[in-house]
């Protein structure tokens, strides 16, 4: 039995594991479907011997059947996102190696010709289910278990490795840190290829025997109307959720707003994290609901690492202490530690939460610690025995919308319009985004560009939430002595 073995996953538990839509699926019925898609998987071998299986498929009674059968069966399980372009899955797919993708019926037209070229067995979770249950392997906790796509101060996106182990201590932090209980039922309607959506929702949710109800995407009047019939205690979302809770309210008459929060009021616990919780919306939030904003800090090689309390003081633009089972410390430049408050410095992390490797990327992982601390580059400073998120060492990366983006990647696609002779992205602040995807563009002589058409342009070619929300042209970008582009400089231009 793999370690990653949630102790309410069995055959004699019937209580609510996942609603989706208006069908609901039990512990009993949901193990048993991953034990014969496990045994599927394994066909006539005795274990997967950490074979990658990609899958492409929403939040679903299939996702989490695929999840845990490849974990059962000993593979390494690779959830991609599906709102990825052609030319994002096709480094995914080449990066990890994977040899099966598993797909919805509906992406599977799109997915064929990418497949076959890379060799890749293209198949749904139905054709793999087996009539019935066979012998599983054994699974040692240091075996692999996942690959997580990040983006980073590099061009392509690295696959960041958890093992059984990893995911285990993930999970297990939380369901202490948070209180979870077979009692909770939690909506999940966030993407299932990053650590937000996998670990803190969904197997939190499962591995406390409660119920999470799942979205395909983040539908706000279905998700409302669930809030207002009280059926959350507990609910999870990025900053850009809660603004767009917001934004929705201004559009809908007061008395459904007010009916609204108070289905939110109730609840035992609301969460934000992914990117930093303003203030403002902090407040506003609770203004509104009465939920005073459980705000903590994570990343897709740790998991979480450093939380506001359950009980005690949540403190507003704060990120917390370190969780239990989590070692944070803060470095200056000359990577020495910082042990007085208010002086900032790099948060360095050490734990079991902390990710084996960066997939088939040993001069990366190798780069990523130094004396056995992973290096996040986020900076913050402790005050009054908190930490506080002051952003990134890098100006590379942008999170929009909690998603991480790589500035490098969004110009290398930017650089190939044949109007385009230079380009600069940055991440400009932003009420609704956290950041917006900003590009500064210096045209080729006697080329002209708009921005629709740069937009349309971008469709296919990178994931929609990547494309830049501006274009501002420029005769020439910022450079130093040495001709790298000065982003500060821009980011002044900007404002
Ligand atoms: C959608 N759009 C975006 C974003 N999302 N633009 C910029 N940034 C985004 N994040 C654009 C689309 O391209 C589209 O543009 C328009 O918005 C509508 O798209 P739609 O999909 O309908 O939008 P939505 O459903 O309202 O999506 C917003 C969202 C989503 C729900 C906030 O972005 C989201 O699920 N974000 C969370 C990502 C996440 O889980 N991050 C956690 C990773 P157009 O109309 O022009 O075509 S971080 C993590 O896991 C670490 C460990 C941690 O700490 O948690
Ligand atoms: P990802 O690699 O997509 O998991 O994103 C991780 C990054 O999100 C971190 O390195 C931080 O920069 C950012 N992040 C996560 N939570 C917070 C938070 N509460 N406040 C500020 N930044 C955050």
């Amino acid at each position: 039995m793999a370690s990653t073995a949630f102790p309410h996953l069995n055959d004699s538990n019937n209580k609510t594991a996942l609603v989706e839509g208006d069908k609901k699926y039990s512990y009993a019925e949901v193990n048993q479907r991953i034990d014969r898609f496990a045994t599927g998987l394994l066909g006539d071998r005795s274990d997967l011997e950490e074979e990658r299986i990609a899958f492409f498929m929403p939040a679903s009674l299939d996702y989490v059947t695929t999840m845990h059968g490849v974990w059962r069966a000993g593979g390494i399980a690779v959830p991609l996102n599906v709102a990825s372009a052609v030319s994002e899955l096709d480094h995914y797919l080449n990066c990890a190696s994977v040899t099966r993708m598993i797909a919805d019926d509906h992406y599977q037209d799109d997915l064929k010709q990418l497949c076959a070229s890379l060799n890749i067995e293209l198949m749904s979770v139905a054709d793999v289910l087996a009539d019935g249950a066979g012998p599983l392997p054994a699974i040692d906790e240091g075996r692999r278990a996942m690959i997580l796509f990040t983006s980073g101060t590099t061009n392509k996106p690295k696959g960041v490795v958890s093992t059984h182990k990893t995911i285990v201590a993930q999970i297990t932090t939380l369901i202490d840190a948070w209180a979870w209980t077979e009692e909770d039922v939690i909506p999940l309607f966030l993407p299932l290829h990053h650590i937000h959506g996998i670990i803190n929702i969904l197997s939190c949710g499962l591995w406390a025997g409660a119920t999470v109800h799942l979205f395909a995407k983040f539908d706000i009047p279905r998700i409302c109307a669930q809030v207002v019939a009280g059926t959350y205690n507990v609910f999870m979302a990025v900053p850009t959720i809660y603004v767009k809770l917001i934004q929705y309210f201004d559009t809908i008459d007061e008395a459904e707003v007010a009916t609204i929060c108070a289905g939110f009021k109730p609840m035992r616990l609301n969460i934000s994290g992914s990117a930093a919780c303003p203030v403002k919306l902090f407040k506003q939030w609770q203004e509104l609901t009465g939920q005073v904003l459980l705000e903590r800090y994570g990343m897709t090689e740790i998991g979480m690492g450093i939380s506001n309390p359950y009980a005690g003081e949540r403190r507003a633009g704060y990120v917390g202490q370190p969780l239990p089972g989590v070692e944070a410390q803060l470095f200056d430049e000359s990577d020495k530690q910082i042990d007085e408050e208010g002086v900032p410095g790099e948060i360095r992390i050490k734990g079991d939460n902390v990710f084996l490797e960066y997939w088939d990327n040993e001069k990366a992982t190798r780069e990523s610690f130094k004396d056995g601390w992973f290096c996040t580059g986020d900076v913050a400073v402790v005050e009054d025995g908190y930490y506080r998120i002051m952003g990134r060492s890098s100006v590379d990366i942008i999170k929009s919308g909690g998603y991480k983006l790589s500035a490098l990647e969004i110009e290398g696609v930017l650089l190939t319009h044949p109007a385009i002779a230079e380009v600069a992205v940055i991440g400009v602040e932003d009420d609704t985004w956290g950041e917006a995807v900003t590009a500064f563009v210096g045209l080729n002589q006697g080329a002209a560009l708009n921005y629709e058409e740069l937009k349309t342009w971008c469709d296919g070619k990178m994931s929609s939430y990547k494309i830049p929300k501006a274009v501002k042209l420029v005769d020439a970008l910022p450079r130093n002595a040495m001709g790298k582009v000065t982003k500060p400089d821009l980011k002044k231009l900007a404002v």
